[in-house]
């Protein structure tokens, strides 16, 4: 008995351990002489954590840009050449909508997006099973 106790607990940690965090990429790209952060939408779950994947290889102009996402908390400077991997965690309580991802150094520097939508309730998915 105890050792079948024992191995459903490793049974479920090592399920914990492969449910990573879903990546997301963001890269600063030149579109007609301006900076943007691309992609233009960036779509989460309420509740999700997701790992960001911050990159800034572009030759020309400043040598690091900044993701700022207030929504979530996220402040980070991407220098060149440099890759950069943050855990984010959107809020469960975040209401689902549009929120700006921006470069807080450079006011020309075109945002994202990043769109919240609404996580599934129990309620929802029963209405689902019923059809
Ligand atoms: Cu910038």
């Amino acid at each position: 008995m105890k050792r079948y106790l024992m191995a459903f607990v490793l049974g479920s940690v090592s399920l914990m351990a492969h449910s990573e965090a879903r990546v997301v990429k963001l890269k600063a790209e030149a579109v007609a002489g301006k900076t943007h952060w691309l992609p233009e939408r960036i779509e989460v779950v309420q509740g999700e954590t997701f790992k960001l994947d911050m990159k800034h290889d572009l030759p020309e102009g400043f040598a690091f840009h900044g993701v700022e996402i207030a929504a979530v908390g996220l402040r980070q400077q991407v220098n060149r050449g440099e890759h950069v991997s943050v855990e984010v965690k959107v809020p469960a309580d975040l209401k689902p909508g549009e929120y700006p991802i921006r470069c807080h150094f450079h006011p020309g520097h075109v945002g994202a997006t990043l769109v919240v939508v609404g996580a599934p309730t129990p309620a929802k998915k029963s209405e689902v099973k019923k059809k």
